[in-house]
């Protein structure tokens, strides 16, 4: 173990930078094994006058500095392993620091590297460290001009932010360009890009008639699936003006896919560059899913242009600031574009498995965390997507109207900014004349409120108290808990399915069919007058806030719910929390349900109103989110309830699975639309309950969906189903996928991941060889995801008794940590739910905790997370 601990940095030492940077001149001269950086800084120092100048810089070959043109001896500054420190300088000064690189050698793939013989960056959070020696921290903003120079045939496309100021050729089958950024930017939003790439190319004029350049640049080959993305570009550019009020600003917007790349995609300044897995895709080779990430990420990242570069943060502890808030705008785009019902299903589902998950373990920080090893372990859920619940519950707070003054003055007071979540607080304060003082606690305050209810109704006076407390459990480093301000959306439900108004006390007319009560103490009282019978409550509608709403429905109630609740979301909810009952019942040795069971019978009658929310409606909860719900995870049992679940529902309604299935089939041409796409995924829940018992005859049917598919969406279906099964059919059909899509690696990157989630007992053998396969490389965070990632989210073959599947992923994690350390870290948060399992395999996972820790040289992302989780 390293002796070195890695130091956490701290929000409370946060000080403004000793320097500033007005302007930055870079000089790329290409080449994988040595590229030469020239940077020329310009630049004034702002704090006290005896304060030295302290560079970061990483993995760098010092050549030479320069004050004011002038070479600086040995003895006149000084080097270590993390900065350059330079003493005694001038008010005013230039800087000119020649560094060399070795991007081909760049496994962690930040900073300058190379993918398939082309050159990238990634400089978020710090990577720019990694290219030359700079004060890379957020709230520097310099204007950058990058000149890059390379061989003309190996590297004919050559990219940078802003605009093209000139380009030519030069001797020796080389030529250059020079790029100039005119937007103050942190180096953090720097990108480079250089190589061989085919491209598409539109246009797009905005809202004050300005014509903007697009281009997708993409490997030879791939054009034609890059159109999804442009198509999604161009709709997110018009959103932007009309739900934001947000203009372009460069006359040229460039995307640039590559094949190797950490997360999925970044938001560089004018140069946005994208994971080819959420950017690539055609109806042969990517899914609805694939689809609707795609015109998510294109929208998230062009969002970022003013939630993030005008705007950007001062400091890492701000990140939810831009990340938080980009998140809330894209699923509003993606919600317009497709159904909103169906999208608030979907994030309420990832987020519950990522981040309530997050908030239950050893690795739960506050949305503004105040402090941290390795800033690349907190691109979390808790960052990222209860961020932006945090948004939506602000918006719920102060109404649409409001919102959007606040966001107009956020963006008109804080552009070319580096900005706070203060700042932020703010805006909406001004903006609506609240106090958010106890709201800020959201963003100070990790873990997940629960909130419990409990009516009271009188029948004699025709009132209804309705009691609701709160509670928030103890998380690492904060032992004591305030209570929060919580937004509660709710109704009342009559017994025949029929919406009762709620009228607090107090109150002349009578009240409206939905409203929001605010909770803001640990338990709180409101009492609803002329409730003309006992209501069923609909509690947190929408999912209003980021908690649990406990609410102890009989299952007769549930199922009116189901129903009837005018909320989708409490609809599906309802659903959901009957499903999971029903299995923990049979954990314990009940027969499944017979009311949810019936209760399925009218949505599958309905379905055909709705095909997108239906097949939501028909897919039980996933194992390991009734994981969640379980004191001590066992992996067998819940398998086996949800499999037995599965089972009596298909046999209860086979006769209308079948008839669905029948009347479903493909007609016409493909479209990636929200309506064929909502059709796919219901014939899809069909065929899981048609084949249901996972015997021949299931396999049969299951291989003729994945024959007769044309599309992807279907493929997998079939092949998923398959996944289950013993039958030769199974390998039959998983062999003709993989030589169909052998030269796609996103492809088998699904035939990788589908047979590392099969519930047989051979996956954990099955995965061991896979990683052998001429495909997989340790190297490619993709298919390190898509294999080894989709392998710790089987929850049934990763907690496996005998400890193979703990072995597995931890042996990876070990051998990774020397090649790609961010990605390591992100594996090895497999392992952070390890105490909520038996004693037996916590010993088994504390093991691999305890192995991993013990490696020599460590990288500080792998300690980070390696430490925190065993504490
Ligand atoms: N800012 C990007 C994602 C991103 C995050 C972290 C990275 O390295 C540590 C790289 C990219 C986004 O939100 O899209
Ligand atoms: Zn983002």
């Amino acid at each position: 173990m390293r002796t070195d601990e890695p130091q956490a940095i701290h929000l409370k030492d946060y000080h403004a930078p000793d320097y500033k940077v007005f302007e930055i001149a870079l000089d790329f001269v290409l080449d994988p094994a040595a590229t030469r950086v020239g940077a020329r800084l310009r630049m004034a120092r702002t704090g006290a006058e005896d304060a030295p100048l302290v560079l970061n810089g990483e993995a760098l070959k010092l050549v030479s500095v320069a004050l004011d043109g002038k070479l600086l001896a040995k003895d006149e500054y000084s080097v270590d392993a993390e900065h350059l420190t330079i003493p005694n300088l001038p008010e005013k000064f230039v800087l000119d620091i020649v560094t060399e690189i070795a991007p081909e050698q760049n496994t962690l793939l930040s900073g300058l590297y190379t993918s398939k013989g082309m050159f990238c960056t990634q400089c978020e959070a710090e990577g720019f460290r990694r290219i030359t020696y700079f004060l890379d921290r957020p709230d520097v903003l310099a204007v950058y001009t990058t000149r890059i120079e390379a061989d003309r045939k190996l590297y004919p496309v050559l990219l940078s932010n802003g605009n093209l100021i000139t380009k030519g050729d030069l001797p020796g089958g080389r030529h250059f360009a020079v790029w100039r950024d005119p937007f103050p930017k942190p180096c953090y939003l720097f990108a480079l890009v250089a190589g061989d790439l085919g491209r598409i190319e539109d246009e797009f004029v905005t809202m004050s008639g300005r014509k903007v350049d697009l281009k997708i640049f993409v490997e030879h080959g791939n054009e034609n699936k890059a159109l999804y993305a442009m198509d999604s570009l161009k709709r997110a550019m018009k959103w932007d003006e009309e739900a934001y009020g947000r203009e372009y600003d460069l006359d040229i917007f460039m995307i640039v896919a590559v094949s190797a790349f950490n997360f999925g995609a970044m938001e560089n300044k004018g140069l946005n560059i994208f994971n080819d897995k959420v950017l690539l895709a055609s109806p042969e080779t990517a899914t609805d899913d694939d689809y609707g990430r795609i015109e998510g990420v294109v929208a998230h990242e062009y969002f970022h242009n003013w939630s993030g570069d005008r705007i950007t943060c001062r400091d890492w502890f701000q990140l939810s600031l831009k990340e938080g808030f980009t998140v809330f705008r894209d699923q509003g785009f993606s919600a317009d574009m497709r159904s909103h019902a169906v999208k608030r299903i979907e994030e309420v589902r990832a987020l519950r498995l990522r981040q309530f998950q997050e908030d239950a373990g050893p690795l739960a920080h506050p949305v503004q965390p105040q402090s941290y090893i390795s800033i690349d372990n907190f691109y979390t859920a808790t960052i990222y997507e209860k961020g932006a619940e945090l948004i939506g519950m602000l918006k719920t707070l102060v109404g649409d109207e409001t919102y959007r003054k606040a966001t107009d003055l956020y963006f008109a007071r804080h552009d070319g900014q580096a900005a706070t979540v203060e700042d932020w607080v703010r805006c909406f304060e001004e903006a609506s004349g609240r106090d958010l003082s106890q709201f800020r606690l959201w963003y100070a305050q990790a873990g997940t409120p629960v909130v419990g209810a409990k009516g009271l109704y009188d029948k004699s006076t025709k009132t209804y108290t309705l009691s609701l407390a709160q509670t928030l459990r103890p998380t690492p480093g904060q032992p004591e808990k305030k209570p929060m301000h919580i937004p509660v959306r709710l109704g009342f439900i009559g017994k025949s399915g029929a919406s009762l108004p709620l009228t607090l006390e107090g109150e002349n007319a009578t009240g409206p069919e939905e409203r929001v009560l605010e909770l803001t103490e640990a338990s709180q009282n409101f009492v609803f007058v002329g409730v003309e019978e006992e209501p069923i409550l609909s509690l947190g509608r929408g999912f209003s806030a980021p908690a649990v709403f406990a609410v102890d429905h009989s299952p007769a109630d549930r199922t009116t719910l189901m129903a009837h609740d005018p909320d989708s979301f409490n609809r599906w909810e309802a659903g959901q929390t009957a499903a999971r009952a029903a299995m923990m019942a049979m954990m314990q040795g009940a027969s499944p349900d017979p009311l949810y069971v019936a209760a399925l019978g009218p949505v599958l009658d309905k379905a055909m109103e709705d095909m997108a929310f239906a097949a939501n409606m028909l897919s039980l909860p996933l194992e390991s989110e009734i994981a969640m719900a379980m004191p001590v995870v066992d992996p067998d049992a819940i398998h086996a309830a949800r499999m037995g679940l599965v089972k009596t529902v298909a046999a209860a309604h086979r006769a209308k699975f079948a008839e669905l299935y029948a009347a479903l089939g493909e007609d016409g041409p493909f479209s990636p639309e929200a309506k064929a796409a909502g059709k796919r995924a219901l014939r899809n829940a069909c065929l899981r309950y048609l084949t249901a018992e996972d015997d021949e005859a299931a396999a049969t049917l299951a291989h003729r969906h994945y024959l007769s598919a044309t599309n992807m969406t279907d493929m997998i279906a079939g092949l998923a189903a398959l996944t289950r099964m013993s039958s030769a059919k199974k390998d039959e059909a998983f062999t003709h996928f993989h030589d169909r899509f052998a030269k796609d690696a996103l492809v088998l990157d699904k035939w990788m991941g589908l047979q590392a989630g099969s519930p047989r007992a051979d996956t954990v053998v099955r995965v061991r060889a896979l990683m052998e396969h001429a495909a997989f490389d340790i190297k490619n965070p993709n298919r390190v995801r898509a294999l080894v990632g989709a392998f710790s989210a089987n929850q049934l073959r990763f907690h496996a008794a005998d400890g193979s599947g703990y072995a597995l992923v931890g042996d990876v994690v070990r051998k990774l940590d020397g090649i790609n350390a961010q990605v390591a870290a992100r594996m090895a948060g497999a392992f952070e739910t390890w105490r909520r399992f038996d004693p037996a395999r916590q010993a088994l996972i504390r093991a691999e905790l305890e192995k991993t820790l013990a490696i020599s040289g460590i990288s500080s992302n792998l300690f980070e997370v390696m430490s925190k989780t065993l504490a």
